[in-house]
């Protein structure tokens, strides 16, 4: 009995798990050792048809959604978050123009996005403007019918590996937050460049990575909804991606989980397998009770998304807030569990640990989802009335 997901979901959930068991696991900790980006995984993943998953029907894609992605992307992520992040980064970079592009925007971006041959990023971040997402001083000056970009990103998943970028800049910085602006930017354009690629505790295998752009000059029909919709464009788009970002981290505590179980299963220590004794029965029983709420909140709340479900925003902020919490927890007892073998890099559980943190980072901090719900429950109530 399946009460949440349909014959289509499921599907989606083998392949993705029968690709990450043959074609990453493999392969996860050269990527994670060397910070390689993935290409030939991603090159498989567009064969398989998992970019289509996301994509509506009309532009080549399944149609499944934000639970379709979500998905893909814990599967993935059960395996290696890294490698995973290729895909969910495409999604997240997506999203601005799924939720706000015009039918001409779709029917050029959307096809490619959907066959794998391009992906996607989604260009926020900057240095002063973290958190306080809305302190972008990327300008975007009007020259005519077109906008010259001028500004550093920072921070950029998939950087310098997608071809199609969502970027905020501001139009009008006297207008403040006013003035941002949502322009989708093509890798290769003239006055677009890569700056530094980070060293990262964790995520290795995704490619973070600086956008400069120096004059570059995009134009007129490249902004998504209008001018000075910037800051909404990002907002409503990170409703949508962080049940995504729950779903990776969901990934990575199902991952150490099933490690942990194993390892247990097999490890002697007095004369017994060490799943014999209470205090590790306890810890694992904590790590069960933990993903399977986890999973529950993330699956109903990705059907209530793409159901046309009103609080999103509060919604998303909460599936990020507690899957990503969870994947800290399990992540971390797992090496526990591990012991002296959880701390060394010939098992897989510490790679989980580090790719666990950024969940509870990017995206937006735990601690900014805190603030997002809390003024959502001041404003709307306590109850998420058309959830269930
Ligand atoms: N959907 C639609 N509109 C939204 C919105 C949402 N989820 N959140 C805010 N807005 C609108 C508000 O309604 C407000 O509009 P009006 O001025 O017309 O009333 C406007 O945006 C400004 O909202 P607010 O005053 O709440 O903005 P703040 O600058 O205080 O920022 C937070 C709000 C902190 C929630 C926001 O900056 C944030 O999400 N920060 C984290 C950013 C992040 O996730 N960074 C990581 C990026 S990784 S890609």
């Amino acid at each position: 009995m399946h009460l949440l997901l349909s014959g289509e979901l499921l599907e989606v959930k083998n392949l993705s798990r029968q690709i990450a068991e043959e074609k990453i696991k493999p392969v996860r900790e050269e990527y994670d050792e060397q910070a390689k980006f993935p290409k030939e995984i991603m090159e498989y993943l567009a064969k398989s048809d998992l970019f289509r998953v996301f994509i509506p029907e009309e532009y080549d894609g399944m149609g499944l959604g934000i639970t379709g992605m979500s998905i893909a992307t814990e599967e993935l992520s059960r395996v290696c978050a890294g490698i995973a992040l290729g895909y969910a980064g495409t999604g997240l970079g997506t999203m601005p123009i799924i939720l706000f592009g015009n039918e001409e925007q779709k029917k050029k971006y959307l096809p490619q996005i959907a066959s794998g041959e391009k992906l996607a990023a989604f260009g926020l971040t900057e240095a002063e403007a973290g958190s306080d997402a809305s302190n972008i001083k990327t300008v975007a000056k009007k020259d005519g019918d077109f906008y010259r970009i001028t500004g550093t990103k920072q921070f950029i998943t998939n950087g310098e590996v997608a071809d199609i970028y969502v970027i905020i800049a501001n139009v009008n910085p006297e207008r403040g937050i006013r003035g941002l602006t949502a322009f989708i930017v093509e890798k290769g354009e003239k006055g677009f460049t890569f700056g530094k690629h980070e060293n990262k505790m964790g995520i290795r295998a995704s490619a973070t990575v600086e956008l400069v752009f120096d004059d570059c000059k995009v134009p007129k029909e490249n902004i998504l909804l209008s001018e000075g919709q910037g800051f909404k464009v990002a907002m409503k788009t990170l409703d949508y991606s962080r049940i995504g970002v729950g779903a990776q981290a969901l990934g990575i505590a199902q991952g150490a989980y099933e490690e942990s179980v194993n390892y247990a299963s097999q490890r002697v220590q007095f004369g017994q397998k060490i799943i014999t004794f209470q205090m590790i029965q306890n810890i694992i029983a904590n790590m069960a009770i933990k993903i399977e709420a986890a999973r529950s909140l993330t699956y109903i709340s990705a059907k209530y998304v793409d159901g046309g479900g009103k609080d999103i925003a509060r919604v998303g902020s909460m599936v990020k807030t507690f899957c990503s919490d969870v994947a800290m927890e399990v992540t971390t007892d797992a090496v526990q569990v591990f012991g002296g073998y959880g701390y060394i890099k010939e098992y897989p559980v510490e790679k989980m640990m580090r790719d666990a943190k950024i969940t509870q980072i990017y995206e937006g901090t735990n601690q900014i989802q805190r603030l997002v719900i809390a003024q959502e429950i001041i404003k709307r109530g306590c109850e998420i009335t058309d959830m269930y």
